[in-house]
């Protein structure tokens, strides 16, 4: 059976290119400004030559709503409803980014997909993409990586990569050949190491108890012969953690919330 393997990040960080490189092959659609990004998750299976196979899903860009300063909700209910519909369950979520800048809205992402949907179950790396032109790719995560950490960006393990050969050549290579040779080792070495052995498979009815909502019976205070049972809504831990950590209102928490519930 293959692993799940869930690439997420914004539209336009290299999601469909670092597809393309772990299979070896062109079979996802690059993005462009003219054709805009992937709507739907689309599966691409890898055989790996170890005997593990793997199916990459590349999903819908999360793109910045409102400024960058609400994570984009529709773009995390679809990656909601992927993981829901993953009866295999799932092995990896692997975040893309794109240098230099870490933006406010992929740490917003980052902690809504894994902390609060996948609820810290499944590991996380990163991959930071666009380092070509670095005489040392791996020396950017060295100069950034405190500022990860400070806001609360833990990932198993990072690979800083090329998702692109660059121009052609006259002889017929490309520029940053050897980047995007080295790149495919580091992102399928750090897919191996990382991937759960026994995938997360998310139950619908306690995932809504834990972070959408909780229904409990309360009977009041106090001890009248005719105690009235009544069935409330709570919002779960979710919803706090989006307050919280992803800034967000309590109207805009509570309608992600509702959103979810919806399917
Ligand atoms: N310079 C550079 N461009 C890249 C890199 N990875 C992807 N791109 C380009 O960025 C654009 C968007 O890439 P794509 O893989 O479609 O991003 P997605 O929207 O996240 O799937 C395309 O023009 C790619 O050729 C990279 O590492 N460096
Ligand atoms: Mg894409």
């Amino acid at each position: 059976m293959p692993q799940n393997i869930i690439i997420f990040g914004e539209c336009g960080a290299g999601k469909s290119s670092l597809i393309n490189l772990m299979c070896g092959s062109s079979l996802a659609a690059i993005s462009s400004a003219a054709n805009g990004c992937t709507l739907h998750a689309s599966p691409y299976m890898y055989h790996d030559p170890s005997g593990t196979s793997f199916k990459f899903w590349d999903t819908a860009g999360l793109n910045e709503g409102e400024g960058g300063r609400v994570p984009n909700v529709e773009a995390i209910v679809r990656l909601y409803q992927l993981i829901m519909s993953l009866h295999d369950g799932i092995s990896l979520l692997v975040f893309v980014m794109r240098a230099p800048r870490i933006k406010d809205a992929s740490v917003k992402n980052w902690i809504l997909f894994r902390e609060i949907i996948c609820r810290s179950q499944v590991p996380a790396v990163i991959a930071v993409t666009g380092l070509e032109g670095e005489y040392n790719m791996d020396a950017w995560w060295t100069q950034n990586q405190n500022t990860f950490r400070s806001q609360g960006i833990n990932p198993a393990d990072h690979a800083c990569v090329s998702g692109t050969r660059g121009k052609q050549n006259r002889n017929g290579t490309h520029k940053y050949d050897d980047e995007y040779g080295q790149s495919r080792e580091k992102m399928l070495g750090m897919v191996k190491r990382h991937y759960l052995r026994q995938p997360w498979r998310p139950h619908r009815v306690e995932w809504f108890r834990e972070v959408v909502s909780v229904s409990y019976e309360s009977r009041g205070w106090c001890r009248s012969p005719r105690e009235k049972k009544e069935i409330r809504q709570v919002a779960g831990q979710g919803i706090e953690q989006l307050k919280r950590q992803c800034a967000m209102s309590d109207d805009e928490a509570r309608k992600l919330g509702e959103r979810l519930m919806k399917g």
